[in-house]
């Protein structure tokens, strides 16, 4: 059996699979991709995933993008502690907060960066050199957001609409863990994994929202998190960049 992992930082969505995978202790080869050296864009990582970007899963030949499936995957194909729910309705509820991370939680924590970061990386590269790098972004979607993000013409109603995204995730986060140690079914799930690899970010960087006034269950459970040895050695996985448990 041969499990191999292409993945950035442990941060966001390598994070995400890279703590169901040790969670699960599954043995895997590790391959980092440097996403400041724009390593997902290298035609030989294209190769395995078009879309140039990480995670993803190789199972014996088998090639597997996109975090919360291969997340899904890990659990159903591999020995070791489930990470779903085994009630068929707590399984829906599980998915609805992996949905969640990927449709709300995810997105608005990333523009909210690339609005923050993107314009200063541009401007301190030479003439011509972040376009050529855009030219080299797979996804037009992607391509066109980070051209936007360097212009800096994300509109203030996108801005806001971003920030009220994040005040909710972290309310219903805060509501669903106060009387629970975590977010599903008083178990560990792929919702506790999914959750947790965006929202360790958000003490440092929307720490106006995460806090141990404003949200003790969530503070709370993101240290019940660190603490599961899993989670530890998915965080414990080296860490080349200053940014790293960035946005992705
Ligand atoms: N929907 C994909 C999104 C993957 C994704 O956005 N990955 C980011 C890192 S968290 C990435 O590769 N960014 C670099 C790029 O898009 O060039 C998933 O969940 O796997």
């Amino acid at each position: 059996m041969a499990v191999d992992l292409y993945h950035g930082e442990p941060g966001s969505n390598s994070l995400k699979v890279l703590q169901a995978i040790h969670e699960k202790g599954v043995p895997f080869t590790s391959h980092y991709i440097n996403l400041t050296k724009f390593e997902q864009h290298d035609p030989e990582y294209l190769r395995i995933n078009p879309a140039g970007q990480v995670p993803t899963l190789v199972h014996d030949g088998r090639v597997l993008v996109e975090s919360t499936v291969i997340n899904e995957y890990i659990d159903d194909a591999f020995p070791g502690p489930p990470l779903k729910p085994a009630d068929p309705y707590d399984q829906g509820l599980m998915r609805i907060w992996t949905k969640y991370v990927d449709e709300v939680f995810r997105p608005s924590l990333s523009f909210l960066a690339w609005h923050a970061v993107i314009p200063g990386l541009a401007g301190a590269m030479p003439e011509g050199a972040f376009e050529e790098r855009l030219a080299r972004i797979p996804l037009k979607e992607k391509r066109d957001k980070w051209a936007l993000a360097a212009s800096g013409g994300f509109t203030e109603r996108e801005l806001e609409s971003w920030r009220h995204n994040l005040a909710e995730v972290t309310d219903r986060v805060e509501q669903a863990l106060t009387g629970h140690n975590w977010l599903v079914a008083d178990r560990f799930t792929l919702a506790d994994i999914a959750v947790f690899a965006m929202a360790i970010s958000m003490p440092r960087s929307h720490g106006h929202l995460w806090n141990a006034e404003r949200t003790p269950h969530a503070m709370a459970w993101l240290e019940r998190m660190k603490a599961r040895p899993g989670v530890a050695a998915a965080l414990a996985m080296p860490n080349h960049t200053s940014f790293a448990r960035a946005e992705g």
